[in-house]
């Protein structure tokens, strides 16, 4: 078994090693290909099978509830053009620096109390710190592990050391987006490459963290980089054990907060084509629900997401709220995992 995870570990870094004037290597041809066909079914047909494979790999009556909580807020020294929480841009959030471990501990408390089984922390560095705020990071982790929830964090890049020592506090998952294709990921960002993302992905899945790794729609990429992106995604092995699939939610005074909403059927696209080629991952339909119709999201847990962001916020911008997701749960006659 060991030896099996192992293997597992060095293919991941072997499939997404990388060669920045060779920018195919982040995915196989023959996965493009697959996506490509997938991707461009009618939506009947595209929902059937990723129904079908939903089916035979999760219970498709269940959503796992995730609740988000930003423990350091704003100021951040990136520039990722879809951000509010960008320190390029002037927007409306409130910075904060991190929050301290009782505060913490009881919206993690909260958050089980509402249903939710995961809790992601969220900070807005560029990559995690070292000194007093690791330490307290740590001991965050290891506070939230007790009450009994998968903790997962997403504090910016980690190198090896880093997710070695969150690996032993008990972190289950890290999230660090993809966020898009290699290519169109350069038009969004400019302060850390498409390589660097997948080098800290590469530390948490060689310390043996679950990787959550997924991105955003809506930014004026085109469809060949929505296809790019799930291609890079779908040929890392292992498959990262959970996709969130993010709609822009655009926030002024961001370079992206006058892109107009993405069309839902855009997002059971994605939805589906994830599903069908990351059978295994958690697909989670993550930020811009609050767009989506109770008949929209209803497509998109037939299309086989399994998995919201529940409570009043994301991060730092609204979200439908914990009373109205189990009000749609009730109505598709569907129930909490
Ligand atoms: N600073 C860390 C990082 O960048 O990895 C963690 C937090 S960051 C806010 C997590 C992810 O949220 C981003 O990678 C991006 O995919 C998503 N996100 C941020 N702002 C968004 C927006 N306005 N609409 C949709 N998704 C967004
Ligand atoms: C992810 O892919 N989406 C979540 C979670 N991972 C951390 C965050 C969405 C943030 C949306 C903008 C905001 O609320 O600040
Ligand atoms: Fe900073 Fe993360 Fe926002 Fe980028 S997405 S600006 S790294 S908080």
């Amino acid at each position: 078994m060991v030896i099996e995870v192992k293997q597992e570990k060095k293919d991941f870094q072997e499939s997404t090693k990388s060669n920045p004037n060779h920018r195919n290597d982040y995915f196989d041809s023959t996965v493009l290909n697959k996506i490509e066909e997938i991707f461009n079914l009618p939506i009947p047909e595209l929902i059937y099978k990723a129904q079908y494979i939903h089916k035979e790999n999760h219970d498709p009556r269940k959503i796992q509830f995730c609740t988000l909580s930003s423990i350091k807020t704003g100021a951040c020294p990136e520039d990722c053009h879809y951000c509010p929480q960008s320190a390029h841009y002037k927007t409306n959030v409130q910075s904060h620096s991190l929050l301290d471990k009782e505060s913490v501990v009881q919206q993690a408390k909260e958050a089980k109390s509402n249903g939710s089984t995961r809790f992601c922390m969220g900070a807005s560095w560029r990559e995690l710190p070292e000194g007093k705020e690791f330490d307290e990071i740590i001991e965050l982790v290891k506070s939230v592990k007790e009450l009994d929830l998968e903790v997962c964090c997403t504090l910016g890049m980690i190198n090896s050391d880093q997710a070695k020592k969150l690996a032993e506090a008990g972190l289950h998952s890290y999230n660090h987006n993809i966020d898009t294709s290699p290519e169109y990921y350069e038009e969004i960002i400019n302060t850390r490459t498409f390589q660097e993302r997948i080098e800290t992905l590469q530390n948490i899945s060689n310390a043996g963290i679950n990787v959550c790794s997924g991105g955003i729609i809506g930014m004026g990429e085109s469809t060949k980089d929505r296809q790019k992106f799930l291609a890079v995604l779908s040929s890392m092995v292992p498959h990262p054990s959970s996709v969130p699939i993010n709609a822009l939610v655009p926030v002024e005074g961001t370079p992206l907060g006058d892109r107009p909403i993405v069309d839902p059927i855009e997002l059971v696209r994605m939805v589906a084509t994830a599903r069908i080629m990351m059978p295994k991952a958690m697909v989670r339909l993550s930020a811009g629900r609050k767009f989506l119709s109770d008949e929209a999201q209803a497509l998109c847990f037939i299309a086989g997401a399994n998995s919201i962001h529940t409570g009043e916020k994301l991060l730092t911008t609204d979200n439908a709220g914990t009373s109205k997701d189990k009000e749609i749960l009730n109505k598709l006659g569907m129930s909490i995992l």
